[in-house]
């Protein structure tokens, strides 16, 4: 078992978790028709639905709070969070967002045309939706190691070139107007693209007039595993880093909520170049989130997101919070529970396919699994699978996604070891009796983002 490199703090103020009796909880689940989504908080114990505005906030954010200029126009704490971008990450253009799909709103119905070719390292689930609802057509191009969950590879988040080239040759770069590219790719287990890759990329693109925008939401994440991982990079600091990566890039949104280190934000930011595009997103945003010097946030979320920025380029935390994660990996993977490998940035991973090999993907392995761990133990996980992928929108079938994941995400900041083996123990425990657990089948299936409210009941296989 790996050992844990401790945390860089210690914990100031706590927050009371209730344990319950697995009775209570099987009614639970019951009752929000077997999706974690639809749980109460209050009715989990270890909470890894995701790392998305579950940070804990350090001292010096809370005292940020009590700075917040509430003013509905030019609060001070916007020109904070315009000079943190500016600073960390290179942009001299920001618009603020309530949080990552306010500016994936914004970006995509001012960029893409109808009929435009999308191409990203892996889909995301609201990216895609909203790229989209704007008329664009998603295609994947990540490495094919990144569709397999056993293989080792170091850069599952890197852009195949061929697929790429394959796509510009096919559809020209008139329609292939942009590509995206994410790091520490989610859908892929929280996995790293390279900087060499990024520059290959950037230098195709750039041969054909193609922009880059990047969904930076799990940028300093990625930075770190450059820092520990790619030759040349040992010596620089994970905000060097995280600006190189920006420096490649002609714009990026970012979901704050993660990587940010607050509960709740995001933005759009440009390089210098792209004043027309941030013209245009700017002149949006008053409609959809708010005046352009605060986009649906408070004074004082911007200022805790201000502070949050260069928090998180902190290598100490980010080696602690990485070593955290391969904690829990390192416990599952001696037990034999099937993983995504190599252990990511912001969870980890199950392979729910080979953990429940009797079910087939439209009896939606990974949605019951991420119920039983719930049920076992009170731990709350997130379906990364056929549920989250959606229907194909010309055949009206199930997209049944290469990855059939349930993500045991890890907020940043919040849960200790003990947490962490309380967590694997409940993984285990199901694991030890996974033979005997039931499909599911939809009771309701909302048209968009199903995952979020969808309903399910336990169906029996027949095959
Ligand atoms: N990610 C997550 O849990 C929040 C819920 S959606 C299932 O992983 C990326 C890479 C994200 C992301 C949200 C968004 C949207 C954009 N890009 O949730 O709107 O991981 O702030 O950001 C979630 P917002």
């Amino acid at each position: 078992m790996p050992r844990c490199i401790p945390e860089p703090y210690k914990i100031k103020m706590v927050e009371p978790l209730q344990v319950t009796t697995r009775e209570y909880r099987q009614q639970c689940m019951e009752e929000a028709g077997y999706n974690t989504f639809l749980l109460k908080s209050k009715d989990v114990f270890i909470d890894l639905l995701t790392d998305s505005g579950t940070s804990a906030m350090s001292e010096v954010q809370w005292a940020g709070l009590m700075r917040g200029d509430e003013a509905y126009a030019g609060s001070r704490n916007f020109d904070h969070l315009c000079e943190a971008v500016e600073e960390i990450l290179g942009y001299a253009y920001t618009v603020p967002t309530h949080q990552g799909r306010g500016a994936e709103h914004l970006f995509f119905q001012n960029f893409v045309q109808a009929g435009d070719v999308v191409p990203m390292n892996m889909y995301f689930t609201t990216t895609r939706q909203h790229a989209e609802l704007a008329g664009g057509v998603f295609q994947d191009v990540i490495v094919d190691e990144a569709h397999d969950p056993a293989s080792k590879c170091l850069w599952k988040g890197n852009v195949d070139l061929e697929k790429l080239r394959a796509l510009v040759d096919k559809y020209g770069p008139e329609r292939v107007r942009m590509v995206s590219m994410a790091p520490n790719v989610n859908m892929a287990g929280g996995q790293p693209f390279s900087l060499a890759n990024l520059k290959e990329v950037r230098q195709f693109c750039e041969r054909r007039g193609i922009r880059i925008f990047m969904d930076i939401t799990r940028i300093a994440e990625n930075a770190y595993f450059i820092k520990e991982r790619e030759e040349g990079y040992s010596d620089w600091s994970v905000r060097d880093i995280m600006r190189e990566i920006c420096a490649h890039s002609d714009g990026a949104w970012m979901s704050a909520k993660k990587d940010g280190l607050v509960n709740i934000g995001g933005f759009l930011a440009f390089h210098k170049g792209q004043e027309e595009l941030f013209e245009r997103c700017r002149r949006m945003v008053v409609v959809y989130e708010g005046l352009h010097t605060y986009g649906g946030m408070a004074g004082r979320d911007m200022e805790a997101l201000a502070i949050g920025l260069g928090e998180v380029c902190d290598a100490d935390y980010l080696a602690a919070r990485v070593s955290q994660l391969r904690l829990l990996h390192g416990m599952l993977d001696e037990e034999g529970v099937p993983l995504v490998h190599p252990c990511g940035g912001h969870g980890v991973f199950l392979d729910a396919q080979a953990f429940l090999p009797h079910l087939d993907q439209d009896l939606f392995p990974a949605q019951m699994l991420a119920a039983q761990i719930y049920m076992e133990g009170g731990v709350r996980s997130m379906e990364r699978g056929n549920v989250s992928a959606g229907r194909d929108p010309e055949s009206g079938q199930n997209r049944r996604p290469p990855l059939e994941l349930v993500r045991l995400t890890v907020p940043r900041r919040v849960y200790t070891q003990t947490h962490m083996e309380y967590a694997a123990e409940s993984v285990i425990d199901v694991f030890r009796r996974r033979e005997r657990i039931p499909g599911l089948k939809f009771t309701y299936e909302p048209e968009v983002l199903r995952f979020f409210q969808a309903r399910f009941e336990p169906v029996t296989p027949t095959r």
